[in-house]
């Protein structure tokens, strides 16, 4: 994008598409005021109302002078707007027809129709908002789930820019011993010396990998939560599949090896984006399309983000299921007894029990239970993901995890090379570190990665 193109004036719908009570339409630019006083009537009262008042207007077709809308329109005036440029909000009724003809009268006096995120771009290159800010408003309109919103809105209010300026601070005060060092060799010994450096860059690698771990659950909620149903064969895995989406979707039946390849499904429960697996049950069995299946299974169990187990009261605990425990982090599991009609579910009580894996006891026969199991399985997703107290991650999108993960793996190096690196190579990629936290802060004006990150926008922001 080259100069004369961003001094153009631009304009877009700047609410959704479709019919609502109003829509507002933007324009942004040194011509903003001049365009629209060309389409909009009476001129006179628009050119003489100051600044942030809104005033009842018509906008006109500008050939054959005809009304096409009552609406109200601000002007806000350089550099005291959105964007610092001048700017005209026209609010009109939400109606697409309207919104088109309105939009072409402002082509027709020289405007164009904005790109992805130009106005918020606008504001960054004019000093109105930084990089930071910029992105967490696109992460506030794209938020769709609670967690998503809290990150955009505290990123929103600096949360993520004082916690890299705070780890700036930090890296700078260790680079300041460092460089002391280098300067004055003899002062001490060289153990020593590092050891007063090295508890600083350890407790500020536990600080980030704690974002990143923080980012990690929160793309899993974003992304949709993988909740694997498995067990042995016949436990009654599809037969809890059908019950919690309300219809049947995978065969049930008594012989063993029914489900074979997995099964997925998207549901929300309680809000919460999941995506839940009926698998192949872990049957002895000689048949490769089963064992095909079986593999699968464990694929799910190892990934999965919470695993529902699902276990029949009426048999004795099997060495498939001994290995899940055995192979799985027990705080990822959620136990089902299946069957408790048909035998008293005890020893699968008391196996539960002994890990301390939450469970129910059910008949999976019985629709009633549903919500029972619903209400169980969502008490356990809030609990898995700490969900009731909810912390919000300082990093919002895949420019800056890219950027706190590069710097976590070279926070790491330095670590475990610490004894033998020389004060240079370690004050090196500590400057490193320092760049890549003024990148993530968005001290640039590189035209590349300012087009790729407000490519990312809806266009009208
Ligand atoms: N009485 C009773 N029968 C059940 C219960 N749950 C499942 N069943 C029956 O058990 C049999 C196996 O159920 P499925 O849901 O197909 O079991 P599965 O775990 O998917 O089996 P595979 O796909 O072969 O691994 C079916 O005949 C079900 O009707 C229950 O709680 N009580
Ligand atoms: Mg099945």
């Amino acid at each position: 994008m080259n100069i004369l193109y961003e001094n153009d004036t631009i304009a877009a719908l700047a609410t959704a598409r479709g019919n609502a009570a109003l829509a507002i339409i933007r324009i942004s630019g040194k011509n903003a005021f001049n365009s629209v006083e060309k389409c909009i009537f009476p001129t006179i009262k628009f050119i003489n109302t100051p600044p942030k008042r809104l005033q009842l207007f018509t906008i006109i077709n500008i050939e054959i002078k005809k009304a096409i809308d009552e609406v109200t329109a601000i002007k806000y005036e350089n550099p005291q707007s959105y964007t610092g440029e001048n700017m005209v909000e026209i609010l009109c009724h939400g109606n697409e027809i309207i919104i088109e003809e309105i939009l072409s009268q402002l082509i027709k006096t020289g405007v164009r129709i904005a790109e992805k995120g130009e106005f918020t771009k606008r504001a960054f290159l004019n000093g109105k908002m930084d990089l930071l800010k910029a992105e967490s408003i696109n992460e506030l309109i794209a938020s769709t789930n609670p967690i998503s919103y809290l990150c955009a809105i505290e990123n929103y209010y600096g949360k993520s820019k004082n916690i890299l300026l705070d780890w700036k601070a930090k890296i700078i005060k260790i680079l300041a011993e460092i460089e002391t060092r280098i300067e004055f060799p003899e002062e001490d010994d060289v153990i020593d010396r590092k050891s007063t450096y090295r508890k600083d860059i350890e407790s500020l690698s536990i600080e980030i990998e704690k974002e990143l771990n923080i980012r990690e659950k929160i793309k899993v909620i974003d992304s949709g939560f993988m909740m694997p149903i498995v067990g042995i064969a016949n436990a009654g895995k599809s037969s809890l599949f059908n019950l919690i989406l309300g219809y049947n979707r995978t065969i049930v039946h008594h012989e063993e090896g029914t489900t074979r390849d997995a099964v997925s499904e998207e549901i929300k429960i309680k809000g919460e984006k999941i995506k839940i697996f009926d698998t192949a049950g872990l049957n002895e069995t000689k048949n490769s399309v089963e064992l095909m299946g079986i593999e699968k299974s464990w694929e799910y169990i190892k990934n999965g983000n919470l695993l529902v187990f699902v276990t029949p009261a009426n048999k004795e605990i099997l060495e498939n299921e001994k290995r899940i425990l055995k192979e799985t982090n027990k705080e990822k599991i959620i136990g089902i007894i299946s069957k408790k009609d048909l035998n008293n579910p005890i020893q699968k009580k008391e196996m539960f029990q002994t890990f301390g894996i939450p469970f129910i006891e059910v008949n999976l026969i019985e629709e009633e239970e549903r919500l029972r199991i619903i209400d169980f399985i969502s008490s356990n997703i809030k609990k898995a993901f700490n969900l009731f107290n909810s912390e919000s991650s300082i990093i919002c999108n895949k420019r800056q995890e890219e950027i706190i993960r590069r710097t976590e793996s070279k926070i790491k190096s330095i670590i475990q090379n610490i004894d033998q690196y020389y004060d240079e190579i370690i004050s090196n990629d500590l400057k490193e570190i320092l760049y890549n936290f003024e990148e993530f802060i968005g001290t640039t004006d590189n035209e590349e990665i300012l087009e790729a990150i407000f490519s990312e926008f809806c266009i009208g922001k």
